[in-house]
């Protein structure tokens, strides 16, 4: 125990703690925007300054506590020197963080590099635009130490599209607004300008985040308010794409019962699908041809909903946590599917300028459907693809089922386990984050199992690139519990849904097979 001085109260520090960290402990806020528990430590920013008692200044992310140090978190000339840092005020680039930040700095792009040339670059997700740069390196740090990814260049701040997955990670970790989404919301009112019937449909993920963008805490469930909001913006019909997530399961399982390359890989996060076309093309025989509840979602309301409707002109919008689901949209596969991929903080960006007061917004209002509920919403956290899979299987074989991936506490890392179906042992696994995923193959470990679940991002789309940005990362937890929370058909698979025996008996018939082959299924870039 080491006894420190902050602000002239007296506390203890532990042995190894940077200033930073003791300062967090005792509930002192000391601005900064390089720092993130997530990523390795850089002291790139300089603005966590903070003053000693002998008068000089440190930064506090890299300075070490000593025993009897006085540390001056809230003396003046602190703000004068860290506004040295930044020149000309522009808040619109905080990115949020402006209540915290606007009264300390005024410019957000570093003094040497003003006049100087920079670069903006897009993919189909994401705009970099390195105006905007702080030189931070969050990015970079989330790029290659989080994703092993390697898309962005540190030192001339260039971005190589062709190595780009457009997983998102780098702009959850922007401090600013450098690395952001394509916007696609003018997309969206031209469609309702020009008279379309707009309908929309809703990720699993969304419900338990959109609520921290009106200050709600982390893992706040809101489904009810985000329909609500959604009908009155003038959205026709609201769905959820949870019901494409039981149709998923259903053509997933069947599919891998049938197949003989194995392992099977899910394809349903275009991350991943992304990562294999651009590093492992010879894996592309390994993905589900399943494709993704999104996709699915879309095409049964165009092709199923829209007829049985009488719906000509029919525009439909999906709201996800995920940057790349732009990317996926754009697939010559599924294009007809879905017209509009929107991020959470797209969605809020929405409710914010349609005025829409969240706090009165109705928490009891229902979705759309087509045919009747979906269930697994657990898709939303890392495990969900597969236990919706291992779970059919089970019930399908009359084995019993025991629940093993619930509350995965992982960040990055592989989960597995066994089951065995009709005398055979199959082995499943779970990769929470792209670079589990790239060790696996690497190794050359995923042929020793049967089914495999990647989500490029830790812990799933419940951390995906377009949900809010928290500054506690460790609170990304409270999502995956409220989606399971939310989960209350736990006891039940997807083959007790009566919405699923309707929608297959009506319309698509057998899955796997015909129009439910047609419609459900994608192929890849080879
Ligand atoms: Fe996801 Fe999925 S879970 S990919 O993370 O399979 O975006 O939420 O919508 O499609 O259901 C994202 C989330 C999402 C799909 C589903
Ligand atoms: Fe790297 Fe993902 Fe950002 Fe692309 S989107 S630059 S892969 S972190």
């Amino acid at each position: 125990k080491i006894p420190i001085k902050i602000n002239d109260i007296p506390c203890v520090a532990r042995e190894g703690m940077n200033i930073l960290e003791a300062a967090a402990e005792e509930n002192i806020y000391i601005p900064r925007l390089c720092g993130n528990e997530s990523l390795p430590p850089v002291s790139k920013c300089g603005i966590c300054i903070v003053k000693l008692g002998d008068g000089t200044t440190v930064r506090a992310c890299s300075t070490q506590v000593k025993e009897g140090m006085e540390i001056f978190t809230n003396d003046l000339t602190l703000f004068d020197e860290s506004k040295k840092i930044f020149v000309d005020y522009s808040p619109e680039i905080l990115d949020g963080k402006s209540s915290t930040i606007d009264v300390l700095f005024t410019h957000f792009r570093p003094e040497h590099d003003r006049g100087k040339s920079v670069q903006k670059t897009e993919t189909q997700s994401i705009v970099f635009d390195f105006s905007l740069c702080i030189k931070c390196n969050c990015c970079f740090r989330a790029c290659i130490d989080l994703q092993g990814i390697g898309a962005l260049n540190e030192n001339d701040h260039t971005v190589n599209v062709e190595d780009c997955i457009s997983c998102g990670a780098c702009v959850t970790f922007c401090p600013t607004t450098a690395m952001r989404e394509k916007r696609e919301i003018p997309k969206l009112l031209h469609a309702f300008s020009v008279g379309k019937i707009v309908a929309i449909q809703f990720a699993p993920a969304v419900r338990v985040s959109l609520a921290e963008l009106f200050g709600k805490p982390v893992g706040t469930i809101c489904t009810g308010k985000m329909i609500s909001a959604a009908r009155k913006m003038g959205f026709r019909y609201v769905f959820d794409t949870t019901f494409g997530a039981d149709l998923t399961v259903y053509e997933e399982a069947n599919e891998f019962l049938t197949r003989e390359k194995r392992p099977m890989f899910t394809s349903c996060c275009p991350g991943f699908v992304n990562f294999i076309e651009r590093y492992h093309p010879d894996l592309i025989p390994y993905l589900t041809t399943t494709k993704s509840p999104m996709a699915i979602t879309g095409a049964v309301i165009k092709n199923h909903f829209a007829m049985k409707m009488c719906l000509k002109n029919i525009f439909v919008v999906f709201v996800g946590p995920c940057t790349a689901k732009k990317d996926e949209i754009c697939r010559h596969q599924i294009m007809n599917d879905v017209d509009c991929a929107l991020t959470t903080r797209e969605f809020g960006e929405m409710i914010e300028n349609y005025e829409i007061d969240w706090d009165s917004l109705n928490d009891k209002e229902e979705f759309d459907t087509v045919a009747g509920e979906g269930w697994t919403v657990e898709f939303g956290a890392s495990g969900g693809v597969a236990t919706g899979v291992m779970k059919y299987l089970c019930a399908k074989y009359n084995v019993p089922y025991e629940v093993v991936f619930e509350n995965v506490p992982l960040m990055t890392g592989l989960k597995e386990t066994t089951i065995t179906i009709d005398g055979k042992e199959l082995k499943f696994a779970i990769c929470s984050g792209i670079s589990t995923a790239a060790n696996l193959i690497d190794t050359e470990l995923y042929l020793t199992y049967d089914f495999i679940e990647v989500m490029s991002c830790p812990l799933g789309c419940v951390n995906g690139g377009g949900q809010p940005k928290i500054s506690k990362y460790a609170q990304i937890h409270n999502r995956s519990k409220a989606i399971r929370n939310i989960f209350k058909n736990a006891n039940k698979t997807v083959l007790d849904n009566s919405a699923m025996e309707y929608v297959y008996t009506d319309y698509l018939g057998d899955p796997g097979v015909g129009l439910a082959h047609k419609l459900l299924h994608t192929s890849f870039q080879e």
